[in-house]
């Protein structure tokens, strides 16, 4: 037995050695319980702003489609979005509720589940797409489609029971029925969709057969759920045969360009980015591949991933390159580029991710919010594409580095974007759009995106308990979609439990959230920290084989979650509990 004295002598040998033991674990524990409480503040803050803006659409402009704030209006804008010259527009449409549609996940996220049951069988009875307007298939998708099907899912969850008995899958039929009217515009010589169709008619006799690529290469996620849930395999065989095509487009540099031409397969522009007209391209490709488990998405996505950094990034800025030559093009910073932080947190490349969030943010602070064009050549505002309409990008970006460093500083960012939108944005009827971001002139708009995306990664980047046990994706719109192992024909590497060290049961598995995971899919490059083939992207590896360390820069990030490993007071290199 050891005697008293020797205990002392422990006792006193272990304070000499690590003095600060009692004081550093109540000052994190006390950090702890600050943050939690500023964190709660801070949700509620974004509550508030959620329901000004959905309230006020539902006073002043539901059914219609979105609320003009300054004038306290609506708009019919369904068949405005992508439209930028308003060509062929419907003379009798009403409006399809679509700020309803895309408030629907947001009100489950912030546990709203009456108003969310009142929205679901409102569209139920009211909601038609019998209508003579003539539709852009991408907004409509993205918004409407990924709109009813994340909500059907989010109502039929047996976990949450959202929706009394008399739901019979109406959203679904709804979903079903856009999805059929969708299929005509994938009629076309090379199975490239039209970027227009009519929801009544098809497609238009001399329809413009010039498309995007974002416009024809991010409907995966969508049509696939929807055939998924109807047992129909036309909207996920279509959307596959589109993104396919799409690939096989690409130059010997794995690059792609803007637009292309749906009748021929020819490229219109080769010059691309990874902002407008291409970037939720590169977000489906890795998205698919978490949510559907297909080796081939993920084996897309690395190629195009690995000639992004090669051509297009310069230090944390990312300009346009040419597809056929990889020489740079425009040297500009897009607002939609934003996102990009977001999508190298699913893979796991953290540090670039980081990197390329700070520029963004600086901008956002240069300005008070982020401006649709940048020269970055020129380091001076694109002279006509001045304006902010409530975009999400960058608290989306920031939203995902919060959850995978759990770093306070993006807390913080995610504050001040939330001070800027309520100072230059907000008011009496709703959120207004800026027009000129150096004046602060206000347009009278509130886009939907600001209901589904810009207060949804805003509310989940303060409090993220609806992700708590809980396996979803997010659509590029901001609408959750489960990560089921039913849909998946392989499951991903992260995913397979004895690719895990600490994860000892397959109930653990199934209950670890797609995000608290971080996806970190094997690969075989090397991203510069001497991954071994195989090793997840996001692993660094700490200094000393044996995880000794002096500071945290001794140590690596971790490859099954992709966190930052920290130095702990005993010189060993780990995840701990207050990092
Ligand atoms: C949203 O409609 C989607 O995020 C889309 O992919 C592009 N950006 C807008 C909001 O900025």
């Amino acid at each position: 037995m050891m005697l008293p004295s020797k205990i002392l002598t422990w006792v006193l040998l272990f304070l000499l050695i690590f003095p600060n033991f009692f004081h550093l674990s109540h000052s994190k524990l006390e950090s702890y319980s600050y943050l939690a409480a500023k964190r709660k503040r801070l949700s509620e803050k974004v509550r508030k702003m959620f329901y000004h803006a959905y309230d006020n659409y539902m006073m002043y402009a539901f059914p219609h489609d979105e609320l003009k704030p300054l004038t306290k209006a609506f708009t019919d804008s369904l068949s405005e979005l992508g439209n930028l010259k308003l060509e062929h527009l419907p003379q009798k449409y009403k409006g399809s509720a679509l700020s309803l549609i895309e408030s629907l996940s947001s009100l489950v996220i912030l546990g709203n589940h009456t108003e969310f049951e009142k929205g679901v069988f409102w569209l139920s009875e009211n909601l038609t797409f019998d209508v003579d307007a003539r539709i852009n298939l991408f907004e409509c998708n993205i918004r409407v489609l990924g709109g009813l099907v994340s909500a059907h899912i989010l109502a039929t969850d047996s976990t949450n029971r959202l929706v009394q008995g008399t739901y019979k899958n109406q959203l679904l039929d709804l979903a079903e029925d856009l999805g059929r009217r969708f299929l005509p515009a994938f009629d076309t010589p090379t199975g490239l969709p039209y970027a227009w169709v009519n929801l009544k008619y098809g497609v238009m006799e001399n329809e413009t057969t010039e498309t995007s690529t974002s416009g024809c290469g991010s409907l995966i996620l969508e049509m696939g759920a929807l055939s998924r849930l109807t047992g129909d395999p036309r909207f996920e065989s279509a959307a596959l045969r589109a993104l396919r095509k799409l690939w096989s487009m690409r130059s010997s540099l794995n690059l792609l360009g803007t637009t292309l031409d749906v009748a021929n397969g020819e490229w219109i522009e080769h010059s691309s980015g990874i902002g407008a007209g291409v970037d939720s391209f590169y977000e489906y490709l890795i998205k698919a591949h978490i949510l559907f488990g297909r080796e081939e998405f993920w084996r897309m996505f690395q190629s195009a991933y690995v000639a992004v950094q090669k051509y297009f990034r310069h230090g944390p800025w990312y300009h346009e390159a040419d597809m056929r030559t990889g020489k740079a093009t425009y040297w500009q910073l897009t607002s939609l580029q934003a996102f990009w932080p977001g999508v190298q947190v699913l893979v796991g490349d953290i540090a670039a991710a980081n990197m390329s969030h700070r520029e963004f943010y600086y901008v956002w602070n240069k300005y008070g919010v982020l401006p649709e064009r940048y020269l970055l050549d020129h380091q001076m505002l694109h002279p006509t594409e001045k304006y902010y309409p409530l975009r999400p990008e960058l608290v989306e970006s920031t939203f995902y580095l919060y959850q995978a460093t759990k770093d306070p500083w993006y807390m913080e960012v995610g504050q001040s974007i939330m001070e800027s939108l309520n100072l230059y944005t907000k008011v009496e009827g709703g959120f207004a759009s800026i027009r000129d971001v150096t004046t602060m002139e206000l347009e009278d708009h509130q886009h939907s995106f600001f209901l589904s995306e810009t207060c949804k990664y805003l509310y989940l980047l303060f409090d993220d308990s609806f992700l708590v046990n809980r396996n979803y994706i997010f659509t590029t719109e901001g609408h959750p979609l489960p990560v089921l192992s039913s849909w998946h024909e392989r499951l991903p590497e992260a995913y397979i439990p004895s690719n895990w060290t600490y994860v000892k049961s397959e109930e653990q598995v199934k209950q670890a959230s797609a995000m608290s995971m971080r996806v970190c899919p094997a690969t075989s490059l090397d991203h510069g920290h001497g991954q071994q083939p195989g090793e997840s992207a996001c692993h660094i590896p700490d200094s000393r084989a044996d995880h000794r360390c002096f500071n945290d820069e001794d140590c690596g990030v971790d490859s099954s979650n992709c966190r930052r490993r920290s130095c702990s007071m005993a010189g060993y290199c780990g995840q701990w509990l207050f990092m």
